[in-house]
């Protein structure tokens, strides 16, 4: 969503750079912009479908490699009907035009119960929360991070990722921004992140006991004259309910688990109501953990009950260009939860789709309703699902799978067809998805900067061929094809936009290339967007409680065990798994490194560079390690989306710069209780010396 500008000579990228009139990023551009060339130009990028042949691959024309493709699955299908064909959509499908607009009529035309996707490895828990306490999944405000005064960040690393669900270039400038105008930030982490280490204030927790120090606030607000509701005050049910679960969880009480000093805790939660403009904020590390669904719960729940949300500087609703939440809502598309489960692990469904983590059993349960054949669009799951090798495995022993990816990579590579597409700077781009967590409300259209080389075809246009030749019956194919075509996504995106808030076109978008702002976000759309059956917003849904109740409460006074915990990280030259295969993002320090306090490291005898053993219920690996007191004693941190040394995949730098798959050592058992999502952070290891 940054704005930058490519010189290009010919069909030749030479460089990307900061556009200092785009409205939103203002020049500010991360690493991953610059390195677009590198994209571009890379050798190992798949240019042409590839084929199976025996133990290697042989590149094919698009008519053979789809019509393989699409046999291959057309013949499961038949046999074992249509669950034996499971779908996962990956994180970029949600920065993809095409995808975005053509990919859920893929998704539908499958009739497949199994569906994957990033979702439940990542924002799983905050759409469950927003289902249960909105009617809806999509309203997830955004912090008003340009006008507040109080900035309250759990679990992210905005000053790295750029925000997530709060699209917002140039963190740092906007971090500052805050501190110029006398307001305060303050980061909830088990590290000192680069945000924490702008901020005011750093609150180091212990993994997974966010909704315990969330809850705990909540009864400080409670107890206080914290509680005031604002112009939602008759839109609102379960105060009281909610009053009485915080009631007892006073900071005292989770103040061991949490790690947390009580005074710390209750200072916090005092001076972020008593603020004249407060936004608490969580994210990844918010939702990846045991009681994510909990803990994002409590989250809305603390800027509901002080007044924050719909307020300027609080948590607002963006206006985007092109409402797709509102749209969702209009078609009756809200959400739904656990209407069935999975048969082999029994994990609920959420809006059609099956948690991730539990893909691998859905494989390997060889029963009539297992899964035999895999389409991935734009997903690397073996590096970014929790125990990628028993996934790994699993694909091993499919029928048939098909990817559509640019890349031969750890998950790729167990494909029988690879399907790639043109590279991103030979696409046109409107941000669908993101505008909609947006921090200011933008519009901008970006043509493609090259024309696609002879015969690439685009995400949507592989997918409407797989789809038609797979699933249509022969007379329809064309038709369909035709259909999709007539529909291309600047002419769905023109219609969106006309029909959007500020009735813009395509060609208005086109007139203004840096993009146009169209302001700061608005108060006022809560209300409208508030979809449970009563129209008022649920502070305390009765699910939630009765979890809270029955594991929650339990672990308050659970303590300090002796184990080591692990979490993640995120860094600026690392787009999860795979832009590792750019010699400008690799180049430097190794950064695949395992974090460890000095005390821990003491302990077990490590130093800076020794090779150690880190071991869960799930599996090891071998880390360098890196003695570090910006993780808290008992914590150590793994960045994902490392461990390019596996056969068979066609990295050439990547695999220089191998590093090892923290999701090698994640489980697949340790969840989200409600949502199933992926709780990578808080899980148990140990770590020992290896010489
Ligand atoms: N450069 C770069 N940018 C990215 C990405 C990338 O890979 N690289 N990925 C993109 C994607 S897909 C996403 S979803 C976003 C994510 O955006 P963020 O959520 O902002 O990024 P993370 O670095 O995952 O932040 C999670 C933080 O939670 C902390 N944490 C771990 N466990 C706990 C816990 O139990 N409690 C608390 N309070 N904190 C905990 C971690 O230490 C970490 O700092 O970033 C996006 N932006
Ligand atoms: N341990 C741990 N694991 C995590 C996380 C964590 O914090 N810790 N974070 C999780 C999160 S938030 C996320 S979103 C997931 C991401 O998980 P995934 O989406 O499964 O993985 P990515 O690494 O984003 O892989 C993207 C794939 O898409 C391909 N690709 C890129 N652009 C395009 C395109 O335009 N079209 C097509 N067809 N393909 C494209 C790339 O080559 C790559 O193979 O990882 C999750 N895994
Ligand atoms: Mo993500």
């Amino acid at each position: 969503m940054c704005g930058v500008l490519v010189d290009v000579d010919g069909e030749r990228v030479r460089s990307v750079r900061g556009d200092p009139d785009d409205p939103f990023s203002r020049g500010y551009v991360c690493p991953k912009a610059a390195a677009l060339p590198d994209l571009h130009d890379d050798p190992d990028r798949v240019r042409k479908p590839l084929v199976r042949a025996g133990s290697g691959w042989r590149e094919a024309s698009w008519e053979e490699a789809v019509d393989r493709a699409a046999s291959g699955l057309a013949a499961i299908r038949r046999r074992h009907g249509p669950d034996a064909v499971a779908l996962y959509y990956g994180n970029p499908v949600a920065h993809n035009l095409g995808l975005l607009t053509h990919g859920l009529a893929f998704r539908q035309a499958l009739r497949t119960r199994n569906l994957y996707s990033a979702s439940s490895a990542d924002q799983l828990p905050q759409m469950l929360a927003a289902l249960r306490m909105y009617g809806h999944f999509g309203p997830i405000p955004v912090p008003d991070v340009d006008r507040t005064d109080f900035f309250l960040v759990i679990g992210a690393n905005p000053v790295v990722s750029n925000g997530s669900l709060m699209s917002a270039p140039d963190m740092r400038g906007r971090l500052d921004g805050i501190r110029a105008r006398g307001g305060r930030v303050a980061v909830v982490d088990p590290r000192r992140t680069e945000t924490a280490a702008r901020a005011d204030e750093h609150l180091a927790i212990r993994p997974g006991s966010d909704a315990l120090l969330l809850a705990a606030m909540l009864h400080v607000v409670f107890s206080g004259d914290g509680v005031r509701l604002g112009p939602l005050a008759d839109r609102v049910r379960g105060l009281d309910a909610l009053a009485a679960f915080v009631h007892d969880l006073p900071p005292e009480r989770v103040a061991r688990r949490t790690g947390l000093d009580a005074g710390t805790i209750r200072r916090v939660a005092a001076d972020f109501a008593g603020a004249p403009r407060a936004a608490c904020y969580g994210r990844v590390g918010l939702c990846t953990q045991r009681h994510g669904t909990l803990a994002a719960w409590l989250q809305q729940a603390i800027n509901l009950v002080t007044g924050r949300l719909d307020e300027v500087g609080g948590m607002l609703l963006p206006t985007p260009a092109v409402d797709v939440l509102g749209i969702s809502a209009r078609l009756g598309s809200r959400g739904t939860f656990d209407r069935w489960r999975s048969p082999a692990r029994r994990l609920p469904e959420f809006g059609g789709e099956l948690p991730v983590a539990g893909l691998a059993d859905e494989i390997e349960s060889a029963g009539p309703r297992s899964v035999r054949a895999l389409i991935t669009v734009a997903g690397n799951p073996v590096l970014s699902a929790p125990n990628g090798r028993r996934l790994e495995r699993a694909l091993n022993t499919l029928e048939h799978v098909v990817a559509v990816d640019p890349y031969l990579n750890e998950t790729t590579r167990h494909a029988h067809v690879l399907l790639p597409p043109v590279p991103p700077l030979a696409r046109a781009h409107y941000d669908l998805a993101l505008n909609a967590f947006a921090v200011r409300n933008v519009a901008k259209y970006v043509e493609p900067v090259v024309a696609p080389a002879h015969g690439e075809r685009h995400d949507w246009e592989i997918l409407a061929e797989l789809g038609a030749r797979a699933l249509a019956p022969r007379p329809l194919r064309r038709l369909v094809v035709g259909a999709a075509r007539a529909l291309r996504p600047e002419r769905l995106l023109d219609l969106l936009l006309r029909a959007g808030p500020y009735g813009l076109t395509l060609a208005r978008l086109r007139a203004a290339p840096h993009g146009l702002d169209l302001g700061p976000l608005q108060p006022g759309r809560v209300a409208g967007r508030i979809a449970t059956p009563d129209g008022r917003i649920d502070a305390a849904p009765e699910e939630f409680l009765q979890e809270a109740r029955d594991r929650l409460v339990a672990e308050a006074e659970g303590g300090a065990s002796s184990d080591l915990v692990l979490i993640g990280r995120r860094e600026a030259r690392s787009n999860n798994s795979w832009m590792h295969n750019s010699p400008r993002l690799v180049k430097g320090p190794r950064r695949c490194t395992l974090l460890v306090h000095p005390d821990d490291a003491a302990a077990r005898g490590l130093a800076a560079g020794d090779l150690a053993e880190l071991a869960s219920e799930a599996g090891a690996v071998n880390v360098s390690v890196e003695v570090s007191d910006t993780v808290r004693p008992g914590v150590v941190s793994l960045p994902h989306g490392w461990g390019h040394h596996r056969g068979g995949v066609r990295l050439a730098v990547a695999a220089v710069h191998a590093g090892e798959s923290a999701n090698d050592v994640t489980s697949d058992r340790h969840l989200d209780t409600l949502s199933g999502n992926a709780a990578f952070n808080g899980l148990r290891v140990t770590v020992r010396r290896v010489s």
